[in-house]
């Protein structure tokens, strides 16, 4: 008997090419919808931290495209976690697993449907991982659902998240965009 998720999700990658528009490097793999559907794709692919520089994964409800601009995203941010490249491997694998399984598992309470998927950013700097959220506007929700990140992935106190509205990525000069919390 297989176990039925709350929602469909759909897994993505971003593989770089940079003579293609954004978008277009962005491609679909394969939705689920139960419990074993999850095991057997995270099973058959390649652990985050073992992924090609400049790669993401994405995992995002069905019909949420991973970009700024999908109607779910486009009021929303994210949740950033800068991961140490020096441990770069096992322990930021089980960071990903844990938050995907947070997320499939719907244990943000009455904040799951503000969650739209999350993404793993293998980059020259850092490993980053981050959990998309649609509405940055309901506050008391984005901190709520900070908190249970911290809390779910055990992060220590010292090891600090940063909240991040798309429309500030989108329109950031350098390479910071403005951080709207941090906890
Ligand atoms: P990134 O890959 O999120 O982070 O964004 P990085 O700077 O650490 O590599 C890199 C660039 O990809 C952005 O500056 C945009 O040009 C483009 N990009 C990233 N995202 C998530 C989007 C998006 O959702 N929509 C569009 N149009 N471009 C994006």
């Amino acid at each position: 008997m297989s176990h039925p998720l709350q929602n469909k999700w759909t897994f993505w990658y971003y593989k770089p090419d940079k003579s293609l528009p954004w978008e277009q490097n962005l491609h679909k793999v394969t939705d689920f919808d139960t419990v074993e559907g999850f095991w057997a794709l995270h099973n058959h692919i390649k652990p985050p931290s073992e992924l090609q520089m400049g790669l993401d994964f994405n995992l995002f409800k069905e019909g949420i495209k991973p970009m700024w601009e999908d109607p779910s995203n486009i009021k929303g941010g994210k949740w950033v976690l800068n991961l140490d490249k020096r441990r770069r491997g096992p322990e930021n694998d089980k960071l990903w697993l844990e938050l995907v399984l947070s997320m499939i598992g719907e244990l943000y309470d009455d904040d799951n449907d503000d969650i739209c998927g999350a993404v793993f950013q293998v980059r020259p700097k850092c490993e980053r991982i981050a959990i998309w959220l649609g509405n940055t506007g309901n506050k008391e929700a984005v901190l709520r659902i900070g908190h249970k990140i911290k809390e779910f992935l055990e992060l220590p106190p010292k090891m600090i998240i940063v909240y991040e509205d798309h429309k500030d990525a989108a329109n950031k000069t350098g390479s910071m965009a403005k951080n709207m919390f941090s906890i």
